[in-house]
């Protein structure tokens, strides 16, 4: 078997989607963590776009999370994605819709304002309706019994709403059933579970409260650090 090495950041939500597909298989793998704020010579060298994850297979580097977890899942048992071409290409869409929703939670905690945050978190409302829509109906994963891609791109993206609500951000999911029933199901699974470190809810707390958005000053003011640090 090759040796794996994943450059990683401490935050980064596509960087846990190659840990949750390299724990999915079995796979051992390293970790290597680099500053994206002082990016080394040695990473800028790997990784042609500057970010995080790279995959390094023996001395090879691979970046792009969706191309490495492609990657893996091409080479390593279980197979995660399906057999047919036209679920497949179904479920790269939601991949892909998955990183929208990102960039919408970046947005989301870099709002300038009250207006532009209520604004942002109805975009999120509005994206998770429309996942609503997508999911299987009796779960517990996207597509039924079969734990997939799509399933290792949500359970990073579901991870910042804990932190948020434990910062006292109102729930989102209220109206949004298989949404809430799915976001249960992934933070009970090792594989999500064990992407990041156990410093994760401190490190994201520290990185939010430094954004000067109206979400840090809104921790800032309830004093909710308590409760994650
Ligand atoms: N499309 C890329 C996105 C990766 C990404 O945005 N990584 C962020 C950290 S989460 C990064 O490295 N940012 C550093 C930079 O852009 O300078 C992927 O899917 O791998």
């Amino acid at each position: 078997m090759h040796h794996y090495t994943l450059v990683s950041h401490h935050l980064c939500p596509y960087v846990q989607r190659a840990a949750i597909v390299l724990a999915e298989k079995g796979v051992p793998f390293e970790r290597r963590h680099v500053d994206l704020a002082a990016k080394p010579d040695w990473f800028r060298a790997i990784s042609p776009l500057g970010k995080t994850p790279v995959l390094l297979v023996q001395d090879e580097p691979l970046f792009e999370s969706a191309v490495i977890c492609e990657y893996l899942d091409e080479t390593l048992a279980p197979r995660l994605h399906p057999q047919g071409a036209l679920e497949r290409a179904r479920e790269r869409g939601w991949m892909e819709f998955g990183s929208a929703i990102l960039n919408t939670i970046a947005a989301f905690y870099n709002a300038p304002d009250a207006p532009a945050l209520q604004a942002r978190r109805e975009e999120l409302g509005a994206k998770f309706m429309q996942v609503e829509q997508a999911l299987h109906a009796g779960g517990p994963w996207f597509a039924g019994a079969r734990f997939g891609l799509v399933d290792a791109v949500f359970g990073p993206v579901f991870r910042y709403f804990d932190v948020f609500e434990s910062l006292g951000e109102a729930g989102l999911f209220g109206e949004t059933p298989r949404v809430h029933a799915w976001r249960q199901a992934l933070a009970a699974r090792p594989s999500v579970n064990q992407a990041v470190s156990a410093e994760y809810p401190r490190l994201l707390h520290d990185f939010l409260i430094a954004r000067s958005s109206e979400l840090s000053r809104r921790i800032q003011v309830s004093g909710s650090s308590a409760s994650v640090k």
